[in-house]
């Protein structure tokens, strides 16, 4: 009489199913590193002009962007917003344009999460 290898069981243990053969696959969702936008301060970038900016490119109204001016003024710097790697590259990229095009100092940057 045929026998069964010894890892496989006769004993039904499930619908068409044997346990011993049954591997499970933990898969785990990876998540897309976001990256923080900041500006930085320095001493001849305009105010209103660095509130424009945070108005245009970002979506801020103006009492968040005069907000966000304020505390790079007094602390050196701060985070604008966090985006994936293309719109925060975007971001940065718009930001130091417009500032070099109007002949101003603001330094904008990136840096991961
Ligand atoms: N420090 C600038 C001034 O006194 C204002 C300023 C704010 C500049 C934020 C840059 O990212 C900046 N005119």
């Amino acid at each position: 009489m045929p026998g069964f290898p010894d890892h496989m069981s006769d004993k039904t243990d499930g619908p068409g199913s044997d346990a011993s053969l049954l591997t499970k696959t933990r898969t785990r969702t990876q998540r897309p590193p976001m990256y923080k936008v900041m500006l930085l301060n320095d001493d001849y970038t305009p105010m209103e002009f660095v509130v424009h900016i945070l108005e245009r490119f970002f979506g801020l109204t103006h009492a968040q962007a005069f907000e966000i001016m304020l505390t790079v003024h007094k602390k050196g710097l701060a985070v604008v917003g966090v985006f994936s790697f293309e719109v925060a590259e975007t971001k940065v990229a718009q930001v130091m344009d417009f500032a070099r095009r109007h002949q101003h100092p603001l330094q904008c940057t990136m840096e991961k999460e």
